[in-house]
């Protein structure tokens, strides 16, 4: 089984660095701004379905383990569990509305062998999880297994390819911070925008020239 990946939060919500520094490869003619891996101080949702359970409860302890060693705490880890895969958008939307998680992490396992309608609920679970995402704001993890055996739902619980239950918690953590510092950004453009405006408009207030008085007629 292939032990968890090391994990080095650091202490800011996010990284900006130049590449041209710690890069091998040839410097990019750009700052590059990343997630980090602090869960420290936010709160957390995990939608797990009971489905194939011998597996999802396999990706939700993975997945919890992996946000409490990003340094998340216990009590702002919210467990839902629901009955199959196919129940996860909707709760994943509805806590996602609560505002309440800085991220929900949604945990399955649809294996093609058990049924027959298997790629309708693949692509109704993707796409719901994705439009949950966009239309709340709210990062998703997406750690819903899409297999055509059980073997290959063991492997990626756990056994060969990683666990796929901590790799969504590590992206929901990267993805809460990222969001955070892009907001955050796009806000203080529009509050410099704002700023400036009004700079402007005042000073284009004090240059207004006074309104011209009449010269005063001289006796001829
Ligand atoms: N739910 C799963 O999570 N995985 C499956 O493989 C699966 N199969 O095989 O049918 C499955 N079905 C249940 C489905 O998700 C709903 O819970 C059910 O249809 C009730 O709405």
């Amino acid at each position: 089984m292939r032990g968890p990946k090391a994990i080095s939060p650091r202490s800011h919500g996010v990284t900006e660095k130049d590449n041209k520094h710690d890069s091998p490869s040839p410097p990019l003619p750009a700052k590059v701004i990343e997630g980090n891996l602090s869960a420290a101080g936010k709160r957390f949702a995990i939608v797990v379905s009971r489905f194939n359970e011998f597996i999802t409860e396999r990706l939700f302890r993975s997945a919890f383990d992996g946000l409490l060693r990003c340094g998340a705490r216990r009590k702002d880890i919210q467990v839902i569990r629901v009955p199959g895969a196919f129940e996860i958008p909707s709760t994943a939307r509805t806590l996602a509305e609560t505002r309440k998680y800085d991220a929900i992490i949604c945990l399955g396992c649809l294996i093609r062998g058990d049924t027959a309608h298997y790629d309708v609920i693949v692509n109704e679970v993707t796409r719901g999880i994705g439009q949950s995402a966009q239309e709340t704001g709210v990062p998703h993890a997406f750690g819903v297994l899409t297999c055509e055996t059980l073997e290959q739902a063991i492997d990626r619980a756990g056994l060969k390819m990683g666990n796929k239950g901590f790799e969504a918690a590590l992206a929901a953590v990267e993805m809460a911070n990222l969001k955070r510092v892009v907001v955050g950004r796009s806000s203080l453009v529009s509050g410099a925008k704002k700023a400036v405006r009004s700079r402007q408009s005042a000073l284009s207030k004090s240059r207004k020239p006074e309104t011209p008085t009449r010269p005063k007629k001289r006796g001829r």
